[in-house]
């Protein structure tokens, strides 16, 4: 009898652990780390959250197109319910490979530009931002959770928001928008999120770049951005069909000078030889991990490579290639 007792009752813990270790297997608990302004921090089940099943797609950089397909997650802003969120917030979303792209108040409630299917911008907004955790589309079926611009029509937005494996999204100040006019062999537009995307990208030819200098008062001022000539890269005809930011070797090998103007038109001048793949002159739009102050940003000329300090230009607004070959 006592025997008979022992083994059902092991024979119930067996059944116990397996079928948890069963459940477990089955649904792995996605959660993200959700930080509040004030330094607060909690973790997300984003199983645990009603979930919508949406399309949309993504335009790459390079102007590929992906997608869109069905994803599968819940809305963003069902992730932030509980925090305070503002308009004069926004939201750093960080993946696992380090990659951070700062959405705007209005980028959280889908106000990003959208793309019809040549790749020709339309019109801003979408209706749903999601962080997805699956995907009906097997091509597209890794990087999760990802942050996913969707909507009944299947809009295409910018790839650079799309932040694959999110691990931690924090409440910040507002951060302004800016653009920086490139004028060469063709005309560009950096923007900055395309610059926060090309800064933190762990897998491109570009390497971001981080410099601590010495201030007037002997503090550590820590600057980090990305190379002058990764920007000249973009309109200096380099580009591939295969990946962009393709810096044109030959034509800085001929020859032509590269001038950086601050908003008020003093202006700097490089030549094609001193910035040719040198990560010592960077354009900064970090100070110490924040945004330049109005001073000095929201981008700055910096590094140990700059010929003088009369070349560290604030406010940097346009770049421009002269003298081209
Ligand atoms: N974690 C992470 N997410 C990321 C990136 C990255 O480097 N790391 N690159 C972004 C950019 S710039 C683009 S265009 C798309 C590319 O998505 P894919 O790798 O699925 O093609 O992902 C975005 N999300
Ligand atoms: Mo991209």
């Amino acid at each position: 009898m006592k025997r008979q007792r022992k083994l059902l009752l092991s024979l119930f813990l067996v059944l116990v652990i397996a079928s948890t270790a069963w459940a477990g297997f089955f649904s792995k608990k996605v959660t993200v780390e959700v930080i509040d302004l004030q330094g607060g921090s909690r973790q997300v089940d984003l199983g645990s959250l009603p979930s919508l099943s949406q399309g949309g797609g993504f335009k790459k950089t390079t102007g590929t197109i992906v997608g869109p397909s069905t994803f599968t997650g819940p809305r963003l802003l069902d992730v932030l319910s509980g925090v305070d969120f503002e308009p004069e917030h926004a939201l750093e979303v960080t993946a696992s490979d380090g990659y951070t792209m700062t959405l705007s108040y209005e980028q959280v409630h889908g106000n990003v530009m959208t793309y019809d299917r040549d790749g020709q911008a339309m019109k801003i907004g979408v209706p749903d931002v999601l962080i997805a955790l699956k995907t009906s589309d097997s091509k597209l079926n890794e990087g999760f959770p990802r942050i996913v611009f969707t909507g009944p029509d299947a809009p295409l937005t910018d790839g650079h928001f799309w932040v694959k494996e999110v691990a931690k999204m924090q409440v910040v100040p507002a951060v302004a928008q800016w653009e920086i006019n490139l004028e060469g062999l063709e005309k560009a537009v950096m923007d900055r999120s395309t610059f926060e995307s090309t800064a933190t990208c762990p897998v491109t030819p570009h390497p971001s770049r981080k410099w601590e200098s010495e201030a007037k008062d002997g503090s550590i001022e820590a600057y980090e951005g990305v190379g002058l000539w990764v920007l000249v890269s973009m309109v200096d005809g380099g580009d591939s069909p295969e990946g962009h930011y393709r810096f044109n070797r030959e034509l800085a090998e001929a020859g032509y000078k590269v001038q950086v103007f601050a908003k008020d038109g003093y202006v700097a001048e490089f030549s094609s030889e001193e910035i040719a793949y040198n990560n010592d002159i960077f354009l900064a739009y970090l100070k110490n991990g924040k945004p330049l102050d109005e001073d000095d940003g929201p981008v700055k000329l910096v590094g140990p490579g700059l010929p003088s300090k009369k070349h560290s230009v604030k406010q940097v607004a346009l770049i421009r290639l002269i003298e081209l070959p």
